[in-house]
């Protein structure tokens, strides 16, 4: 599967793989939506965000200064991504997920997989 992100998201993608929720369903996978949550302005944009399991979702940061992913209850955390830096997640299975950004705790998001 060709990742159509840019290098920064592989990278970041292959470290990434590591944590359990990553668990991508093989089968699911040729059915994958690539959703992307856009980082400005101090926000998520869009701040809840409905996927399909299998489905990608990229964080992109368009700000100046460094924002993150985070899950609040540790499933996942993008690290901090510079401006222009994206980072991919495949969500396996169905759940919701609030996140936040590190460094800036009332930046706020939601993923929710059904
Ligand atoms: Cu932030």
């Amino acid at each position: 599967m060709t990742n159509p992100t840019r290098r920064d998201a592989l990278r970041l993608g292959a470290a990434l793989v590591a944590l359990p929720l990553t668990a991508a369903m093989a089968s699911a996978a040729s059915h994958a939506t690539a959703h992307t949550v856009v980082i400005k302005g101090m926000k998520f944009t869009p701040e809840n965000l409905n996927i399909n399991a299998g489905d990608t979702v990229t964080w992109v940061n368009e700000d100046n200064v460094r924002h993150s992913a985070t899950d609040l209850n540790g499933a996942f955390d993008t690290g901090l991504l510079q401006k222009g830096q994206s980072a991919t997640m495949t969500f396996g299975g169905a759940g919701r997920f609030e996140y936040r950004c590190t460094p800036h705790a009332s930046m706020r998001g939601t993923i929710t997989i059904s």
